[in-house]
């Protein structure tokens, strides 16, 4: 648990931006993982699929719930928009949990071409979190069912303790809104926590979202009206850290977690806003495979994560 200490932010830190790094790895190379020479159209996948608007936030609140709840065994995450796959796998590699279920996905350059390479390409990793995700409890695909997820996996397990992510846009479907109501029926001695963090990061495909565009005052009495008490968070890990330890003393925290969608991406493509807009959600660049200018955007955004101050040939990830 953060105890103010200016070394679990320097980690939390380092391992945001290397996730970052192998998450935007897996959506666009087949070669060349570790930019060892400039990016050529060879080292790009033919076909770009997955989704990066999202990663950032969940590679900021995996990072920083992983190291508040480092010490208690009792911690689960459950992530909403599985479609943010690259990201949670990315954590899965760096934390070691993958290369438990894989064999070829070690912590060295083997697995980091094995990891990106495979990615959403076929016989390889799906785009979505999946039954063969280590330890998945809630398949990804499918908006709206990761708080109902979590609620499950904490009634009768007064020990556990479930984060779950869910999407603003996840949060307008039918099932996640009426899934607020079982905060009626959890808690008490015999169950466990349940901590929801909704990812506001204002669009969904290719619009706003409806959250996005309330005010927080509207946003914050929407959730105390369904009995939890709500705390903001912005993308920076003190104050995450600090939330979290205030969310830790409620009995039905709910955290409003606010991202710019595709934080630490590209800002604009051809005069186009991008980060920060719906042109995020997906491919960012869609044309790296044929567009010199895309090209050299994508590999001016992996060397800004200076992903070799987190990996060494010798001794693999060091984080
Ligand atoms: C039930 C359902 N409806 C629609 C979709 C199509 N879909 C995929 S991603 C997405 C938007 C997700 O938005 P959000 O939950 O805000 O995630 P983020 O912005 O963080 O990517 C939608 C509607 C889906 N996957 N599942």
């Amino acid at each position: 648990m953060y105890s103010g200490s200016g070394n679990t932010l320097n980690q939390i830190k380092r391992h945001i931006a290397a996730c970052d790094y192998l998450t935007v790895a897996q959506l666009f190379l087949k070669s060349d993982f570790l930019l060892e020479n400039p990016l050529s159209f060879d080292d790009i996948k033919p076909r770009l699929l997955g989704h990066w608007g999202t990663c950032h936030g969940i590679n900021l609140a995996y990072a920083n719930l992983k190291y508040f709840y480092e010490k208690n065994p009792g911690y689960s995450f459950v992530l909403g928009p599985g479609h943010g796959f690259p990201a949670l796998q990315a954590n899965l590699f760096i934390d070691g949990e993958l290369e438990k279920v894989d064999k070829n996905a070690t912590r060295n350059l083997h697995g980091i071409e094995y990891l990106c390479k495979y990615f959403s390409w076929p016989g390889g990793f799906p785009s979505h979190a999946s039954p063969i995700t280590p330890n998945v409890i809630c398949e990804g695909g499918e908006l709206g069912y990761a708080l109902a997820t979590a609620f499950g996996a904490a009634l009768g397990h007064p020990e556990k303790t479930i984060a779950v992510l869910i999407g603003d846009g996840e949060l307008e479907t039918a099932t996640a809104l009426s899934s607020l109501n079982m905060v009626k029926l959890a808690g008490g001695k015999a169950n466990g926590k349940v901590l929801p963090i909704l990812h506001l990061n204002g669009y969904k495909i290719s619009a706003p979202t409806i959250y996005g565009r309330k005010s927080e005052r509207e946003l914050n009495e929407l959730v105390r009206g369904f009995g939890y008490t709500p705390l903001v968070v912005t993308e920076n890990n003190e104050d995450f850290q600090i939330k979290l330890a205030a969310a830790n003393r409620l009995d039905h925290p709910f955290l409003i977690m606010k991202t710019e969608k595709g934080a630490s991406g590209p800002s604009a493509v051809n005069d186009q806003k991008v980060a920060g807009n719906y042109l995020a959600h997906q491919i960012p660049l869609p044309n790296a495979k044929t567009d010199e200018s895309q090209l050299k955007l994508l590999e001016e955004w992996l060397k800004s994560y200076n992903f070799e101050d987190f990996y060494s040939m010798e001794e693999g990830i060091l984080i």
